[in-house]
């Protein structure tokens, strides 16, 4: 049965369920490979994220859809079946990241835009025909002195709202990340004031470009203290300062929010979505689209290694479970160190 793009953005935000970004590129993914001393090569990716896909449990419970980098859409698994059939027999949606990565932004020392947008429209039609559901774009803001400025805000929100409407033409749900780093020594003021920033120029230009708000799953950053911040903000300012900025910028018509973890430390990621899901009714689903906090502990427990592969499944289960808990306000720290 053939689903609305309404349908499909509701169903990735469903109560309970949130995503897998499994999009890294391959440099990204060589980091991560090296940081456990495995090797990355076509096969490993492989086997890493076939062992993720076929967690059953993380995946027919707690997973809505799985972001896919270009080769993994187009890989089989080791027996041969695609991985996006995988994905979808466990009863969750492939999606695919389809922009081209930062470069340096003209005359803005210091800054980034993300590119991407030439040819889109041919790659979102194939992406299509190879199953994809919905993509992804991230634009990323960094907080330094001087920064961000008004010309990378901008350019930035422009380069998502035309992504957003090429993917609404072609059929697909755009996931919509802006993402303003946590790597300063900012406190969570200052990520607050250009969170609030950011998103609103984002939805000015998605109205300019014409993206109907009922299509698209925003995935934003929480509102936190920079990594090298000297007081750190707790976890109940965390959740408490980040629904103000989202109530303040959010449309109601948005049938969705999906945070990124951005550095967070798996249990923090998790306790921040908790606290704003048990907060009370909001006018949208917050749920989560993890890449690290999702996969750092399924990553150190399978360490490249094939006899390891139940250990890094479950590994993964136990966080999507977590995960799961705290998109329907309902985990807790004992929940955490018991199950
Ligand atoms: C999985 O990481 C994604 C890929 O990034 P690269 O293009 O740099 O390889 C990244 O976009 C990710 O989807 C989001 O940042 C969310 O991941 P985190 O780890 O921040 O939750």
């Amino acid at each position: 049965m053939t689903m609305t793009l309404e349908q499909v953005a509701q169903a990735m935000v469903a109560p309970g369920r949130g995503i897998l970004a499994a999009d890294e590129s391959s440099g990204t993914i060589k980091k991560r490979f090296d940081s456990i001393k495995a090797e990355s090569t076509a096969d490993t990716r492989r086997d890493y994220r076939e062992m993720l896909f076929r967690s059953t449990d993380a995946m027919k419970g707690h997973i809505s859809g799985v972001i896919l980098y270009d080769e993994t859409i187009r890989q089989k698994a080791k027996d041969g079946t695609p991985l996006t059939k995988i994905i979808t027999d466990a009863g969750s949606l492939p999606g695919i990241k389809v922009d081209g990565g930062t470069k340096p932004l003209q005359f803005s020392p210091g800054e980034v835009v993300t590119e991407g947008l030439d040819g889109l429209p041919a790659r979102i039609k194939e992406y299509h025909a190879l199953g994809a559901k919905f993509a992804k774009w991230r634009a990323v803001i960094d907080i330094a002195p001087g920064i961000p400025s008004y010309t990378c805000v901008k350019a930035n929100a422009h380069a998502l709202a035309r992504y957003a409407a090429i993917c609404l033409e072609g059929g697909i749900v755009p996931i919509v990340e802006p993402e303003v780093l946590m790597d300063g020594a900012h406190d969570i003021d200052r990520c607050a004031e250009v969170t609030e920033w950011v998103l609103r120029e984002v939805f000015q230009e998605l109205y300019i470009n014409r993206v109907t708000l009922e299509q698209i799953v925003l995935k934003p950053n929480m509102v936190i203290s920079g990594q090298k911040a000297p007081k750190r903000a707790s976890r109940e300012e965390v959740a408490e300062k980040t629904l103000k900025i989202l109530k303040r910028t959010v449309p109601a018509a948005v049938p969705g929010i999906a945070f990124l973890s951005g550095g967070q430390s798996d249990e923090d990621a998790t306790a921040h979505l908790h606290l704003m899901n048990a907060a009370g009714a909001l006018p949208w689903k917050l749920t989560f689209s993890y890449g690290r906090a999702l996969q750092a502990a399924a990553l150190k427990a399978w360490s490249g290694k094939p006899e390891n592969t139940a250990a890094g499944a479950k590994a993964f289960s136990h966080r999507a479970k977590m995960n799961g808990l705290a998109a329907a306000g309902k985990w807790s720290l004992a929940l955490e160190k018991t199950a």
